[in-house]
Order: structure tokens, then sequence, then C-alpha cells
């Protein structure tokens, strides 16, 4: 079991990350874990990992992002130089590794698809994706939470597309330009729970 690290990555993070950041890295952890027991795949304290790294580039400085990218040789198309906001996805997985000192495959995969989401993820990932929007402090930001929040304890590929969903939809009243990506993760859940439920 790896408690221990993930104790020391709290602190770490702790100190690395504003304080607001770190609240909100909590609350992914700990709801990753609640998650975790749910769907039972992996062991809690690995997905407790994955939900301190998710937002572990989000403090740093774009040139910060950026030095990050080149030096874990992660390519960065047009469109995110033009979005740096999703930077800190990409280059999370390099920063874990290099800062935080997790090499785990799996995590960073998390780490990588938990803004945009993307098509047939993983139990992890999917995980950190839903943790990241439904954990406590979300409260009261997002209309109607807590039907997501109840789905994700019964439904996670559900949860998982209702969430693309709202995404979308509060990207398009913002005017905001659509990563094809999150759009992807829609369209991808939205299929499978059309098609299961068909089937049933
Ligand atoms: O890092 P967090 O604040 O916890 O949340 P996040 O990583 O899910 O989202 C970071 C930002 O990215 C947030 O302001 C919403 C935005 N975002 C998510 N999907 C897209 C997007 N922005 C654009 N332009 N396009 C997207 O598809
Ligand atoms: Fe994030
Ligand atoms: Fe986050």
């Amino acid at each position: 079991m790896k408690f221990e690290l993930v104790g020391m990555l709290e602190g770490q993070l702790n100190a690395n990350l504003d304080e607001k950041r770190f609240l909100h890295t909590r609350g992914v952890a700990y709801t990753a874990a609640a998650l975790a027991m749910r769907w039972y795949k992996y062991e809690i304290d690995r997905v407790m990992i994955a939900g301190y790294m998710h937002d572990c580039a989000k403090c740093m400085s774009l040139p910060q992002q950026l030095r990050a990218a080149e030096d874990g040789m992660i390519y960065l198309s047009d469109y995110y130089l033009q979005h740096p906001k999703l930077i800190h996805a990409l280059v999370g997985p390099a920063v874990a590794q290099e800062e935080y000192g997790i090499f785990d495959r799996e995590i960073h995969d998390a780490i990588r698809t938990h803004t945009t989401g993307a098509p047939d993820m993983s139990v992890m990932q999917k995980i950190i994706y839903v943790a990241d929007f439904i954990e406590p402090n979300r409260e009261g930001i997002i209309m109607k939470i807590e039907n997501i929040r109840e789905t994700a304890f019964t439904d996670l590929d559900k949860a998982v597309y209702m969430i693309a969903d709202r995404t979308l939809e509060y990207l398009k009243k913002q005017g905001a330009d659509i990563d094809p990506l999150t759009e992807k993760t829609r369209d991808f859940y939205k299929k499978l729970i059309e098609e299961r439920e068909g089937v049933e």
C-alpha cells in the first residue's frame, strides 16, 4: 500500500499549489477514493495519487508549462497553444514524473484526459474525469450537480456523458472554442449509453 506516498504528495502539493487549488485537489483525491470504493478496479491509494496529481501543472506559469512540454517532448498543437488553459492536463504527466516521482502510466493517462475526457477511457480515467467535476468544493457553482453526483455512483459511463454534455453546453454559451476531444467524448459515451439501453 502506498498511503505514505499519498500523505507525502499531499504535503508537497499543499506547498506548491495556492490554497483554492489545493482544496480542490484534495477534494478530487477523496472523491476519487470514494468512486474507487464503488467501482473497485484499483487499489484506492493509486486512485488517490491520480487525484492528487491531476492539476499538478496548473499553478505553473505558462512559460514553465511550455518548458515542461519541451523537456517531456510533449507535442502541443496550435489549438492548445491558443487555449493555454488546456495545457496543464497534457504536461501534467511529465510534471508528475519529474517533480513528484510518479511513473505509473495509468495515472499519467488519467491526468492527461481529465479536462477533455476521451473516448473509451479506462476506469481510472473516468474516475478522475468525474471526480474533477463533482468534488465537494464545486458545490453551488454548477447547476443540478446533485444528479450527476448520484449517477457517478450508479452508472459511471452515464456520469461521464452528463459531464461532457454539460461542459459543451457551458463552453458554447461562453462562445469558447471547443476541443474536438471534448465533443468526441460526449458522442462516444452518448452512443455507448444508447446502445446499452437499446439492448436491455
Ligand atoms: O483544472 P480545473 O479548473 O479543475 O478544471 P479542468 O481541467 O476540467 O478545466 C480547465 C479549463 O478548461 C476550464 O476553464 C474549462 C476549460 N475547457 C474544458 N474543455 C474545453 C475547455 N476550454 C476550451 N476552450 N475547449 C474545451 O473543449
Ligand atoms: Fe484541471
Ligand atoms: Fe481539477
